[in-house]
């Protein structure tokens, strides 16, 4: 079968099905040449002298790991002269960062968490970069955070990289998710996942479990129903697992099914969750529900939420429909 290349999967796409402007493919190649450029950083750590601590705490009030600050500054500097964004926007910046003055602007906003599961690094653990793009609205040359605070069903595009055994960049724009290898002596993304499916059924959940005490009802009846396997209400065993890294719980869900929970809890009544909507819950959403998977925060589909906040929290269950369906379905009874 003849590699395909990233480039050649886009181009074929753009001429085959016209659902890919030539400004969007190149966001896309842009970012996904950024994400190479952040997995040869992570791949290498210690030998790099980029594992531990930068010193430096971000908006979300967390310490910040050295790659989180190289993977936030390669893809703000990847993404500044391509003329096809207005504003970007990150877990690690506390407001949009603007095009500069003197650099092209388009029509595109770029949100991203740069280094997803960053606890994770030190331990040589999988962790990956997220992104979603929206449009700014109609002639809007000066972004502002306003301006992103759309729902994720507005998203032209979403994807994420995962840096693991193999490094792998997962996308949509739409038209199904397809999965890409990197191909380290070529320096390329090989097409390696076509139409990339969610299983329907699952027999296996991933939750913090140590989060317990503190959550709701309706997942506590839910997580109680599957340890309780065989012999409970839904009449199997279940399997669990909890990577602490939602791109690697995601990537594992999209190829072999199951069901991913962070949901509110009752630690910090104020937060509805912990994960972020605008650059974790509504992305990996698109990719899910694109994968023909559910993604709700417990009362309502991800993608609807309209957001207050950049960096507003969100609930998140997603994957296997009819697990995603039965614990959504808990919280209405
Ligand atoms: P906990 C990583 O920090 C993250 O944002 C997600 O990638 C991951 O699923 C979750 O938080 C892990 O949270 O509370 O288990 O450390």
């Amino acid at each position: 079968m003849s590699r395909i290349s990233l480039s050649r999967f886009l181009i074929e796409e753009q001429r085959q099905h016209g659902a890919l402007p030539p400004d969007l493919r190149l966001l896309i190649e842009t970012v996904a040449r950024a994400c190479k450029a952040i997995a040869h950083s992570v791949n290498k750590g210690a030998l790099a002298g980029v594992l531990g601590e930068a010193g430096t705490g971000n908006v979300q009030g967390e310490a910040q790991k050295k790659l989180d600050v190289i993977a936030n500054d390669i893809l703000l500097e990847a993404n500044e002269w391509g003329g096809n964004l207005g504003a970007m926007a990150s877990e690690e910046m506390e407001l949009p960062h603007s095009i500069p003055d003197h650099m092209p602007r388009g029509r595109y906003l770029l949100m991203f968490d740069p280094l997803d599961g960053s606890s994770n690094i030190d331990v040589n653990i999988s962790v990956g970069t997220i992104f979603s793009v929206l449009e700014a609205p109609e002639g809007n040359t000066q972004p502002t955070e306003q301006d992103f605070l759309q729902p994720g069903s507005r998203q032209v595009a979403a994807g994420y990289a995962v840096y693991g055994p193999q490094n792998m960049l997962v996308l949509t724009f739409g038209q199904g998710v397809y999965g890409f290898t990197l191909d380290r002596e070529l320096g390329s993304w090989v097409l390696t996942n076509p139409r990339m499916q969610v299983p329907e059924t699952t027999k296996e959940f991933a939750i913090n479990m140590s989060n317990m005490r503190h959550w709701e009802p309706p997942v506590r009846r839910y997580i109680d129903e599957m340890l309780a396997g065989s012999e409970g209400p839904l009449g199997k065993d279940y399997n669990m697992r909890w990577v602490a890294s939602m791109v690697a719980e995601v990537h594992r869900i999209l190829v072999r099914g199951g069901v991913f929970m962070y949901p509110k809890d009752a630690r910090d009544p104020s937060k509805p969750g912990k994960l972020r909507l605008m650059y974790e819950g509504n992305p990996m959403a698109f990719i899910v529900e694109q994968a023909g998977g559910v993604a709700t925060n417990g009362h309502q589909r991800i993608l609807d939420i309209q957001p207050t906040g950049l960096h507003e929290r969100v609930a998140v269950f997603l994957g296997s429909r009819e697990e995603v369906e039965r614990v959504t379905g808990y919280h209405k009874a």
